[in-house]
């Protein structure tokens, strides 16, 4: 193979990391069939959660008991979450678009996105008219695109990877997918414990999935230890499970049966330890009773989503949660004590990364993947990717693209939102691909290729071909190596 010299290493990383088909390991996308539960356009991508902790960071505030409405100048959280969503994304664009530079990485985000969807010119004219409404155009082009098509088109210029199978062939494969890592394309989020999404998969027959998407069973309940909860989904089941351990087990079985996902996935809530707490089966229990049982004796790997604090302003719903720095000492525990379970584990903190870093460099069951959401961040993923590559080579996911959250699957039963905001949370943007992928390659690009530079001088010889399989593990093939192992 051809050696690279140390000038051609800058052109070669930029050529790879730009055309590497991914795999995204994380979304909260659902297929079209899912109806309204996958969602695109303008009101979507301007109501994003994330750009709506930004709107409030600089509207006057307005006491949630004195909040008459004063008009559209100044809405409380409350207010702004019982507008239609075009208004919403109007006052958003206002504020974040036409009257401050839209600088921050969300913000820029959209650009991104409208741009690559070849929208940029309908961008700059909205900024430019006097008065709202400023979305019309957009929203009209949007509402003009077919779902299936619209889905086809963000992944090709996402660049992330077609699925070989069908939802015929998918039930054939092994439940932990292992057999298919030439193809394994973008992983949703699917929640049992959701009651609007686990709808659309006990109809029957069920319509076939789009082969762009595969399943993972999301279980937070478990893990927040929400008895309460956990009881009265068993309870409505059809039919009914015992409510106990037992009753959870195969509550979780059946799911797996239904959809076959490719691991099980859970974020662990604030604080999170082993500790056991009197009231009911506490998280511990139902971790080890039910969840890394499933786990093993259905050969599933456990994804977990460390160092989010829920609702740490609720009135700001999907906005308000927060990051923590977590303990990880319990993740020890867990690696150590179920060596046959495969871990896939990211964190929410920037300081937690180190610490993860090392336990992946102890433990063959453990993989880290991505940048999740306030780590999503260009300085954060130069910095997290750079000391990943340095720590664990390739043997590592760099990103995910997390596109559009919704929190149901989060929040315990005692906290869920109302019918009609939850309406509002469910959503996931499909869009979002386009920009988070965009934004990831940039910034993973030049780590790469300061890291190879460092190693030509070192005086190692260098192929594009290494180069290529190299960024091939980096964005999946790693992952796909570890599922598979
Ligand atoms: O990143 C996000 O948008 C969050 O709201 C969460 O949904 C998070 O990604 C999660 O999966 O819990
Ligand atoms: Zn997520």
């Amino acid at each position: 193979a051809k050696l690279l010299g140390i000038d051609a290493v800058d052109a070669v990383v930029a050529r790879c990391v730009r055309d590497v088909e991914a795999i995204d390991v994380h979304t909260h996308l659902l297929p079209p069939t899912h109806g309204n539960l996958l969602l695109w356009g303008i009101d979507e991508l301007l109501t994003y959660h994330y750009l709506v902790a930004e709107l409030f960071m600089v509207m006057p505030c307005v006491s949630e008991e004195d909040s008459v409405s004063v008009g559209d100048a100044a809405p409380s959280p409350d207010d702004f979450y019982g507008w239609p969503k075009p208004r919403q994304a109007e006052l958003v664009f206002e504020e974040l678009f036409v009257k401050r530079t839209p600088l921050s990485e969300a913000c820029r985000g959209v650009v991104t996105t409208l741009s690559r969807l070849g929208r940029g010119e309908q961008l700059r004219a909205a900024v430019r008219l006097p008065s709202r409404p400023r979305l019309t155009a957009l929203r009209d082009w949007f509402a003009a695109q077919d779902a299936s098509d619209h889905l086809e088109r963000v992944f090709r210029l996402s660049k992330l990877k077609y699925a070989g199978a069908g939802a015929a062939e998918r039930r054939r494969e092994p439940v932990n997918g292992a057999s298919s890592h030439t193809s394994v394309p973008t992983v949703m989020t699917n929640i049992p414990f959701a009651p609007e999404e686990a709808e659309h998969w006990t109809a029957s027959p069920q319509p076939p999935l789009t082969p762009r998407l595969k399943t993972a069973l999301r279980v937070d309940p478990m893990l927040v230890g929400d008895w309460r909860g956990i009881c009265s989904v068993l309870r409505r089941a059809s039919p009914p499970h015992p409510l106990s351990m037992e009753g959870c087990v195969a509550y979780l079985k059946e799911w797996v049966r239904r959809i076959r996902p490719i691991y099980l996935m859970a974020s662990t809530p604030a604080g999170f330890t082993y500790t056991p707490t009197a009231a009911g089966p506490a998280a511990a229990e139902l971790l080890e009773g039910a969840l890394l049982r499933v786990a093993m004796e259905e050969g599933l790997p456990l994804a977990l989503k460390v160092g989010a604090v829920r609702g740490a302003n609720p009135a700001l719903q999907a906005g308000g949660d927060g990051v923590e720095v977590s303990r990880l000492d319990w993740l020890r525990t867990l690696c150590a004590g179920y060596p046959s379970v495969k871990f896939l584990v990211t964190v929410l903190s920037a300081v937690n990364q180190h610490e993860l870093c090392v336990l992946a460099r102890k433990f063959g069951n453990l993989h880290v993947y991505g940048c999740w959401w306030f780590c999503n961040n260009p300085s954060i993923i130069e910095t997290t990717t750079r000391m990943r590559l340095e720590m664990l080579g390739t043997a590592f996911t760099c990103q995910h693209s997390d596109a559009r959250a919704r929190d149901s699957s989060s929040r315990p039963s005692g906290t869920a939102p109302a019918p009609s905001r939850r309406r509002l949370l469910r959503a996931q943007v499909l869009d979002q691909l386009v920009y988070k992928w965009a934004h990831s390659r940039e910034a993973v690009t030049p780590v790469l290729a300061a890291q190879y530079r460092k190693l030509l001088e070192a005086g190692w010889p260098l192929s594009e071909a290494d180069v290529e399989r190299d960024v091939g593990l980096l964005f999946g093939g790693a992952y796909e190596e570890f599922l598979a192992k």
